[in-house]
């Protein structure tokens, strides 16, 4: 079997006004989609960033998989490498995901978009699904999280009608917000992303939610914008409220001083996003839940691998998630299935997709009980609806928008702002 065919997809689709750390979500969000076909006839799918200097090694990496045996990770790896050491990387083609993802990660990123694709291809080809070319599954169903945010009711500059969210800014509107999310897909735990509002408000939130939810396990992600003694001040009053308690502060060290002067677990995306910070990290005791993510892990054997060291140093595993569409959850999900050491749910943006705007045939994918649960069908079980990857392409291209930048989205709102981190 070789690669017949290899074809990327710049696409935009519609994102609400969310709030975070770094500033806010722009009108549209961007992701790339990766079609792959064989001489088979197999086809092999991806999803991964969209954004402008992920996009041009995405465009070179193309012309060097002509050809290639889709088992051959290995070349698969060695291309990867190739291009990015070619492309001389300078400073300005890293890039920050705003807030919470390592811009050097370049290799991984680009290694993990084709990686997913090479191993669907390979499922399909084999007649089986992604998770058992994985090693089999643990779990049918994978459990999410209801992904709460802040909100504006309407973008500052959006070329289409307001979502119908509205506003969260309140603990009250907040709440009605999670009812919504949990009424709609069965969510069984929250998270809260925050380092929005002053951090009393942000606890009433929570009690909030603790009030209206009994039980229900619950999480903060400030996204590093807390000073250390604001986290330390803040965890004392959260103690008991939470499962975890998601990247409070900026540093390792913070994060470890945190964790001598409470006691709480603490969760990361942000300051273990690869080996050899996973090695600091364990010798500074600082986090002990690591949020994994194979778009910047480097793919899903990384991420299986990851788990592993997990496993060994005894941390607790999830994952972390972006604005995203159904293959990147399909492919969470098959990879979380996959891994005995799933301690929590996962994150997912995937409530806050627009249902009109997903790309796989059959439109938006469903949770059941707030769980993704796997189906036989080969790979990952994926097909792409044409008409509307088409309509998602010419999104982007009227779009304008090349690279997420929530700060800069933020200054329409504010001019002064700076999205300097920590701020409170
Ligand atoms: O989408 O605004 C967002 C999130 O803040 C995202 O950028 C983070 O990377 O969800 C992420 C996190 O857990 O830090
Ligand atoms: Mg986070």
């Amino acid at each position: 079997m070789h690669l017949s065919s290899v074809k990327i997809t710049p696409i935009a689709f519609k994102d609400p006004p969310l709030l975070n750390a770094a500033g806010i979500h722009e009108p549209y969000a961007l992701r790339t989609i990766i079609e792959l076909e064989s001489d088979t006839g197999h086809i092999g799918l991806g999803e991964t960033y969209g954004d402008a200097p992920v996009l041009d090694l995405l465009h070179a990496l193309v012309p060097l998989l002509a050809g290639m045996n889709p088992f051959d990770l290995n070349g698969l790896r060695r291309r990867v490498q190739q291009v990015v050491d070619q492309t001389r990387v300078s400073d300005n083609t890293a890039f920050t995901l705003a807030p919470g993802t390592d811009p050097a990660k370049n290799v991984q990123k680009l290694y993990s978009a084709f990686e997913v694709a090479f191993l669907d291809m390979q499922a399909r080809y084999l007649g089986m699904p992604l998770v058992d070319l994985l090693g089999g599954r643990v779990r049918d169903a994978v459990p999410f999280s209801a992904y709460l945010f802040f909100k504006y009711a309407r973008h500052v500059d959006a070329d289409y009608p307001d979502d119908a969210w509205g506003e969260a800014l309140t603990p009250a509107q907040l709440v009605a917000q999670a009812e919504t999310m949990i009424a709609r897909h069965g969510f069984k735990s929250i998270k809260l992303k925050a380092g929005v509002l002053t951090p009393q408000e942000e606890v009433a939130c929570i009690q909030a939610l603790a009030d209206r939810f009994p039980g229900m396990p619950l999480r903060i992600d400030p996204n590093g914008n807390w000073a250390l003694d604001t986290a330390i001040d803040v965890g004392k009053q959260l103690d008991g409220l939470l499962e975890y308690y998601e990247d409070p502060c900026p540093t390792l060290a913070d994060m470890a001083a945190l964790h001598q002067a409470t006691g709480m677990p603490l969760a990361t995306n942000m300051v273990v996003t690869d080996l050899a910070q996973f090695r600091a990290n364990t010798m500074a005791q600082g986090c002990q839940i690591i949020l994994s993510d194979h778009h910047y892990w480097g793919g899903l054997r990384d991420t299986q691998l990851l788990a592993r060291m997990c496993e060994t140093f005894g941390l607790g595993l999830s994952m972390h998630s972006n604005s995203h569409l159904g293959i990147s959850l399909v492919a969470m999900a098959h990879v979380a299935a996959s891994v005995p050491l799933l301690s929590y749910a996962c994150d997912t943006h995937y409530p806050w997709l627009d249902p009109d705007e997903e790309v796989v045939v059959g439109g938006q994918l469903r949770f059941q009980d707030g769980a993704f649960v796997l189906g036989d069908a080969p790979g990952l079980g994926l097909e792409i609806d044409q008409d509307a990857l088409e309509r998602l392409h010419q999104q982007y291209l009227a779009c304008g928008i090349r690279s997420r930048n929530d700060a800069a989205q933020m200054r329409k709102y504010q001019p002064d702002w700076t999205g300097k981190a920590p701020r409170f």
